[in-house]
Protein backbone atom coordinates (compact mmCIF):
# COMPACT_ATOMS: atom_id res chain seq x y z
CA UNK A 1 0.00 0.00 0.00
CA UNK A 2 2.66 2.65 1.08
CA UNK A 3 4.77 1.58 -1.63
CA UNK A 4 1.78 1.94 -4.44
CA UNK A 5 1.35 5.63 -3.01
CA UNK A 6 4.94 6.77 -3.37
CA UNK A 7 4.77 5.18 -6.91
CA UNK A 8 1.59 7.54 -8.43
CA UNK A 9 3.10 10.40 -6.11
CA UNK A 10 6.16 10.41 -7.92
CA UNK A 11 3.89 9.55 -11.19
CA UNK A 12 2.28 13.13 -10.80
CA UNK A 13 5.14 14.30 -10.41
CA UNK A 14 6.90 12.98 -13.78
CA UNK A 15 3.79 14.13 -15.19
CA UNK A 16 4.51 17.73 -14.15
CA UNK A 17 7.43 17.92 -15.06
CA UNK A 18 6.80 16.55 -18.50
CA UNK A 19 4.16 19.16 -18.72
CA UNK A 20 6.69 22.27 -17.85
CA UNK A 21 9.20 20.41 -20.54
CA UNK A 22 7.12 20.39 -23.43
CA UNK A 23 5.63 23.47 -22.67
CA UNK A 24 8.74 25.90 -21.76
CA UNK A 25 8.18 28.49 -19.24
CA UNK A 26 7.73 32.02 -21.49
CA UNK A 27 5.10 30.43 -23.39
CA UNK A 28 1.42 30.83 -23.64
CA UNK A 29 -0.76 29.87 -20.87
CA UNK A 30 -4.75 29.96 -21.15
CA UNK A 31 -7.77 29.84 -22.56
CA UNK A 32 -11.30 30.07 -22.90
CA UNK A 33 -13.01 27.05 -21.49
CA UNK A 34 -16.83 28.47 -21.47
CA UNK A 35 -18.38 29.18 -23.86
CA UNK A 36 -16.18 26.12 -25.40
CA UNK A 37 -12.90 27.29 -27.63
CA UNK A 38 -12.00 25.99 -30.56
CA UNK A 39 -9.30 24.81 -28.63
CA UNK A 40 -11.33 23.05 -25.85
CA UNK A 41 -12.19 21.31 -28.96
CA UNK A 42 -9.88 20.42 -29.96
CA UNK A 43 -7.74 19.53 -26.87
CA UNK A 44 -10.80 17.12 -25.85
CA UNK A 45 -10.92 15.36 -29.10
CA UNK A 46 -14.83 16.73 -30.06
CA UNK A 47 -13.06 18.07 -33.02
CA UNK A 48 -10.45 16.45 -35.09
CA UNK A 49 -7.67 17.35 -36.87
CA UNK A 50 -6.48 20.21 -35.12
CA UNK A 51 -2.74 19.42 -35.11
CA UNK A 52 -0.55 20.93 -32.41
CA UNK A 53 -3.66 22.51 -30.65
CA UNK A 54 -4.86 19.53 -29.65
CA UNK A 55 -1.84 19.04 -27.09
CA UNK A 56 -1.28 22.61 -25.89
CA UNK A 57 -4.88 24.23 -25.53
CA UNK A 58 -3.55 27.11 -23.79
CA UNK A 59 -0.48 28.29 -26.21
CA UNK A 60 -2.24 30.27 -28.01
CA UNK A 61 -0.07 33.30 -27.69
CA UNK A 62 0.51 36.52 -29.76
CA UNK A 63 1.38 40.31 -29.90
CA UNK A 64 -0.59 42.69 -27.76
CA UNK A 65 -2.66 45.64 -28.58
CA UNK A 66 -5.73 44.11 -30.49
CA UNK A 67 -7.20 45.13 -32.90
CA UNK A 68 -4.46 48.40 -33.63
CA UNK A 69 -1.96 45.31 -33.05
CA UNK A 70 -1.77 41.89 -32.89
CA UNK A 71 -2.69 39.28 -35.24
CA UNK A 72 -2.77 39.66 -38.58
CA UNK A 73 -6.68 39.58 -40.11
CA UNK A 74 -7.36 35.96 -40.78
CA UNK A 75 -4.94 34.47 -38.68
CA UNK A 76 -6.82 35.76 -35.28
CA UNK A 77 -7.98 33.01 -33.83
CA UNK A 78 -4.66 31.24 -33.92
CA UNK A 79 -3.32 34.58 -32.28
CA UNK A 80 -0.82 34.54 -35.29
CA UNK A 81 1.11 31.54 -34.47
CA UNK A 82 1.56 29.61 -37.53
CA UNK A 83 1.74 25.87 -35.80
CA UNK A 84 -2.16 26.72 -35.04
CA UNK A 85 -3.29 27.44 -38.30
CA UNK A 86 -5.81 24.98 -38.16
CA UNK A 87 -7.62 27.38 -35.61
CA UNK A 88 -8.16 30.04 -38.27
CA UNK A 89 -9.62 27.35 -40.30
CA UNK A 90 -13.51 27.95 -41.06
CA UNK A 91 -14.10 24.23 -41.53
CA UNK A 92 -16.79 25.72 -43.42
CA UNK A 93 -18.88 26.64 -40.72
CA UNK A 94 -19.06 24.02 -38.81
CA UNK A 95 -17.22 24.02 -35.82
CA UNK A 96 -19.40 23.04 -33.09
CA UNK A 97 -21.07 26.00 -31.70
CA UNK A 98 -22.17 26.82 -27.89
CA UNK A 99 -25.94 27.61 -27.84
CA UNK A 100 -26.41 31.10 -26.75
CA UNK A 101 -29.57 33.59 -25.85
CA UNK A 102 -29.34 37.26 -26.75
CA UNK A 103 -29.78 39.19 -23.42
CA UNK A 104 -28.74 36.33 -21.21
CA UNK A 105 -26.09 37.09 -18.17
CA UNK A 106 -23.53 34.73 -19.41
CA UNK A 107 -20.39 33.38 -17.23
CA UNK A 108 -17.20 33.25 -19.58
CA UNK A 109 -14.39 31.07 -18.28
CA UNK A 110 -10.99 31.06 -19.03
CA UNK A 111 -8.58 27.81 -17.59
CA UNK A 112 -4.97 29.09 -16.76
CA UNK A 113 -2.10 26.87 -17.22
CA UNK A 114 0.20 29.70 -16.09
CA UNK A 115 -0.66 32.91 -14.51
CA UNK A 116 0.39 36.42 -15.78
CA UNK A 117 -0.17 39.84 -14.71
CA UNK A 118 -3.15 41.00 -16.22
CA UNK A 119 -3.69 44.55 -17.98
CA UNK A 120 -7.30 43.22 -18.68
CA UNK A 121 -9.59 40.87 -20.62
CA UNK A 122 -11.93 41.41 -23.13
CA UNK A 123 -14.72 39.77 -25.20
CA UNK A 124 -15.65 40.88 -28.79
CA UNK A 125 -18.16 39.58 -30.73
CA UNK A 126 -18.89 39.08 -34.59
CA UNK A 127 -21.69 41.91 -36.24
CA UNK A 128 -24.70 40.84 -37.61
CA UNK A 129 -24.54 38.86 -41.20
CA UNK A 130 -21.15 37.22 -40.13
CA UNK A 131 -20.38 34.44 -42.73
CA UNK A 132 -18.95 31.71 -40.09
CA UNK A 133 -17.56 29.67 -43.30
CA UNK A 134 -15.21 32.73 -43.61
CA UNK A 135 -11.80 33.21 -41.83
CA UNK A 136 -12.09 35.57 -38.73
CA UNK A 137 -11.13 39.62 -39.61
CA UNK A 138 -11.39 42.14 -37.61
CA UNK A 139 -13.85 44.23 -39.90
CA UNK A 140 -16.14 41.04 -38.70
CA UNK A 141 -15.84 42.10 -35.51
CA UNK A 142 -18.31 44.83 -33.63
CA UNK A 143 -15.83 47.54 -32.54
CA UNK A 144 -16.47 47.70 -29.11
CA UNK A 145 -16.13 44.89 -26.87
CA UNK A 146 -19.05 43.38 -25.67
CA UNK A 147 -17.59 43.22 -22.25
CA UNK A 148 -13.83 44.47 -20.92
CA UNK A 149 -12.70 43.37 -17.46
CA UNK A 150 -9.55 45.65 -16.37
CA UNK A 151 -7.33 44.30 -14.08
CA UNK A 152 -4.54 46.90 -13.33
CA UNK A 153 -2.05 44.29 -13.58
CA UNK A 154 -2.91 41.68 -10.89
CA UNK A 155 -3.09 37.88 -11.32
CA UNK A 156 -5.68 36.20 -12.24
CA UNK A 157 -6.72 32.95 -10.52
CA UNK A 158 -6.21 29.37 -12.43
CA UNK A 159 -9.73 29.42 -13.33
CA UNK A 160 -10.93 33.31 -14.48
CA UNK A 161 -14.81 33.84 -14.54
CA UNK A 162 -16.80 37.26 -15.83
CA UNK A 163 -20.27 37.90 -16.36
CA UNK A 164 -21.32 39.55 -19.10
CA UNK A 165 -24.75 40.11 -21.26
CA UNK A 166 -24.91 38.90 -24.90
CA UNK A 167 -26.68 41.11 -27.42
CA UNK A 168 -29.49 40.83 -29.60
CA UNK A 169 -27.68 38.57 -32.08
CA UNK A 170 -29.13 35.63 -34.49
CA UNK A 171 -27.91 32.71 -35.79
CA UNK A 172 -24.19 31.43 -36.20
CA UNK A 173 -21.60 33.94 -34.30
CA UNK A 174 -17.82 34.16 -32.88
CA UNK A 175 -16.58 35.33 -29.56
CA UNK A 176 -12.96 36.58 -29.79
CA UNK A 177 -11.71 36.22 -26.40
CA UNK A 178 -8.25 38.38 -25.61
CA UNK A 179 -5.97 38.25 -22.25
CA UNK A 180 -3.78 41.23 -22.07
CA UNK A 181 -0.43 40.47 -20.33
CA UNK A 182 0.50 43.47 -18.11
CA UNK A 183 4.64 42.87 -17.84
CA UNK A 184 5.48 41.10 -22.09
CA UNK A 185 4.51 42.31 -25.04
CA UNK A 186 2.37 39.32 -25.07
CA UNK A 187 -1.63 38.43 -25.52
CA UNK A 188 -3.32 34.80 -25.47
CA UNK A 189 -6.25 34.74 -28.06
CA UNK A 190 -9.30 32.19 -27.92
CA UNK A 191 -11.87 31.99 -30.25
CA UNK A 192 -15.37 30.59 -29.24
CA UNK A 193 -18.03 29.28 -31.90
CA UNK A 194 -21.65 30.25 -30.45
CA UNK A 195 -25.08 29.61 -32.03
CA UNK A 196 -27.93 32.19 -30.69
CU1 LIG B 1 2.16 31.91 -20.12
Amino acid sequence: MRKKLSTSVLGAGLAVAALFAATGSAQGHGYVDSPASRSTLCGNGSVQNCGQIEWEAWSVEGYKGFPGRGPADGKICAGGVGRFSELDDPRGGKWPATKVNSGQNYAFTWRMVARHATTDFRYYITKDGYDPSKPLTRADLEPQPLLTVPFGGRMPDWTVTHSGVLPQKSGKHLILGVWTVDNTDNAFYSCSDVQF
